[in-house]
């Protein structure tokens, strides 16, 4: 079964910075689905953690130029 993860992303100034964060999600492997909100700072990602992990995740999303990281 999908989970669902709410990742804080600190860094994005604009709709294009949304956009790039939420494509790079939904094309990544293992993610069901991928909910990037600018104004919240977050992103809502389902994902088959049989295939990926939140930690993948935040990686990839700081590959993309972002900062993200899970609250303790
Ligand atoms: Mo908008 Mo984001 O001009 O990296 S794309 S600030």
């Amino acid at each position: 079964a999908a989970e669902k993860v709410v990742i804080p992303i600190t860094g994005m100034t604009c709709a294009a910075c949304q956009g790039r964060v939420q494509r790079t999600l939904q094309k990544t492997p293992g993610v069901v689905d991928a909910a990037v909100n600018l104004m919240m700072g977050n992103a809502t990602v389902s994902y088959d953690p049989a295939a990926v992990t939140p930690d993948a995740l935040i990686a990839t999303i700081q590959k993309t130029g972002y900062g993200a990281e899970l609250p303790p």
